[in-house]
């Protein structure tokens, strides 16, 4: 063991859900203890069960439980944890959070505060990349705070351009401009939106790249200098700025490209000392020219599809950087093999605009058998609450080709099965037949148009008729699927069924 090497026997999870769940996995299989951390309204989640303890901290809200930095680090030091995995969202991206731990001695699973608080800076983002020599969107390289020199920077630029939060990130706060005239009226939206989500409201300028792709690069940084990227996601198929499917390969990126894109995410790595896990989202223009958007310091939500092609445990990795061991394998080592895809599961209604759909699970098959995966925080019984993000599970797939994968998610799409609470389900199933996905031939406005046909498919007289023709149809066979007693709610109850009840058990009639 290297001097500077450390053992960690026990990490307290500051998160919940499927996230929470998927580290406490990696610990269980590294021998390190687990602690969960639970709101009110998680007392019986996944994540607070698998984990070796649990402490609760605090009500229901996240701003009064899991973005409370006192309250998880009240957590830590009661259970003696000696590092702190923050999974993504919540605390993740905190550099007060990972501070915080600094300062007290307790290791932060990820990069250094500075690092998170240098990339949080968006504008800041973007001088090191020029100074990497990483191709950015044109646009300002500082944070704008008159109007005026909004004004003339943006026609410096040429409209149409993008007016996007400084302290943002992932579309928040972000507008497109189309002409000079729409300038005020976008500024104060903008600025609006990033005073109550970031508390800061300067702005910078990016020209707008049309119809482009949205791909990312994963990549692994020890404390010794070392840096490798995992290669590439695919991430433009996405609605209001969530994502939706992600896959690796880029049905685009080809192996220049993807070369290249590795060696821009690795020199820019190297140059803000950058330590853990960490992605670079890159938008593609139709010419394939990559172009850094932002730099993400955390566990991304889709980092099983590129666990799946490369072999590589993410998050047993991050837990090895973090107790001060050395990357064990060099690029050449890496390589991408087959193809994987990953669908995010809500519990929203794809039906009523993606209305969240919280309530019990009544019942649910999960997918399984050859190349499939699912990463859930969820169980049969359970309450999905509605207090925080729907995400109920992680559906990937691995096979040898694109094509096959698809197959694979289809077949996989057709086991699942949630009764209860409306999920997203039925939208993959459309988009996994959609010819243009099919093709890889897809942008960022994927999801807007397969909604817009959606509509155009539904319209016309006798819709409704067979509509509930087919509800009715799928009710019955959703109930057989999942073998509930079609009694449970006073539906009638068919001599089949009871016959097959008997039969079932043993009995004859
Ligand atoms: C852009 C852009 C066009 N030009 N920036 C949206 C989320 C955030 N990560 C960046 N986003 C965009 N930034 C410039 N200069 C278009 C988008 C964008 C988008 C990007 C990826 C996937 C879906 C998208 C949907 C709308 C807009």
């Amino acid at each position: 063991m290297r001097t500077d090497e450390h053992a960690l026997g026990k990490v307290l999870v500051a998160n919940r859900g499927e996230i929470a769940v998927r580290v406490i996995r990696a610990c269980r299989e590294m021998g390190i203890r687990t602690v969960a951390v639970y709101s009110e309204a998680d007392r019986a989640a996944l994540h607070v069960r698998l984990a070796d303890e649990a402490r609760p901290i605090g009500p229901a809200p996240s701003r009064e439980s899991y973005l409370s930095i006192d309250r998880v680090l009240e957590a830590a030091e009661a259970s003696g944890a000696e590092a702190v995995h923050p999974g993504y969202g919540f605390l993740a991206e905190n550099a007060a959070f990972a501070r915080a731990c600094e300062e007290r001695g307790l290791t932060f699973i990820g990069p250094r505060s500075e690092t998170i608080a240098l990339m949080g800076e968006k504008t800041a983002a973007r001088r090191e990349a020029v100074a990497a020599g990483v191709p950015v969107v044109p646009g300002t390289l500082e944070p704008l705070a008159d109007e005026g020199t909004i004004a003339r920077e943006a026609a410096r630029i040429g409209f149409p351009v993008m007016l996007k939060a400084a302290s943002g990130g992932g579309g928040k706060g972000m507008r497109l401009v189309k002409a000079a005239e729409d300038l005020p009226s976008a500024l104060a939206r903008a600025r609006s939106e990033a005073k109550g989500a970031f508390g800061d409201d300067s702005v910078y300028l990016e020209k707008a790249i049309v119809g482009p792709r949205h791909i990312e690069i994963q990549v692994l940084a020890d404390r010794h200098g070392n840096v490798r990227h995992l290669f590439e996601r695919e991430c433009s198929i996405q609605r209001r700025h969530q994502k939706v499917i992600e896959e690796s390969p880029s049905p685009l990126v080809t192996p220049q490209l993807r070369r290249h894109m590795g060696t821009l995410a690795v020199a820019l790595a190297e140059r803000v000392g950058y330590v853990g896990a960490g992605t670079l989202e890159f938008l593609v223009d139709a010419d394939r020219n990559p172009y850094f958007l932002e730099m993400n310091t955390r566990l991304q939500v889709e980092h099983p599809v590129t666990e799946a092609v490369t072999g590589i445990d993410i998050v047993q990795t991050q837990i090895r950087i973090a107790r001060g061991e050395a990357l064990p394998f060099a690029q050449e080592d890496l390589q991408q093999r087959g193809h994987a895809i990953e669908c995010r599961v809500y519990a929203e209604d794809p039906e009523a605009g993606f209305l969240p759909s919280p309530g019990r699970i009544v019942a649910l098959r999960v997918p399984d058998g050859p190349g499939v995966r699912d990463d859930s925080g969820v169980y049969e019984g359970w309450e999905v609450p509605v207090h925080y993000d729907p995400l109920i599970s992680k559906l990937i797939v691995w096979a040898g080709s694109r094509p096959e994968a698809i197959q694979r998610m289809r077949r996989a799409l057709s086991e699942y099965r949630v009764l209860g609470i409306q999920t997203t389900l039925p939208f993959f199933q459309r988009a996994l037949r959609h010819p243009a996905f099919e093709r890889g031939d897809f942008d960022t406005s994927f999801v807007a148009t397969l909604l817009e046909e959606e509509e155009w498919a539904g319209a016309g007289p006798g819709t409704v008729a067979v509509a509930v023709a087919a509800a009715a149809i799928r009710e019955l066979r959703e109930r057989q699927a999942a073998r509930l007693r079609p009694t449970e709610d006073g539906a009638p109850r068919s001599p089949w069924w009871e016959a097959g009840v008997r039969q079932a058990h043993g009995r004859r009639g």
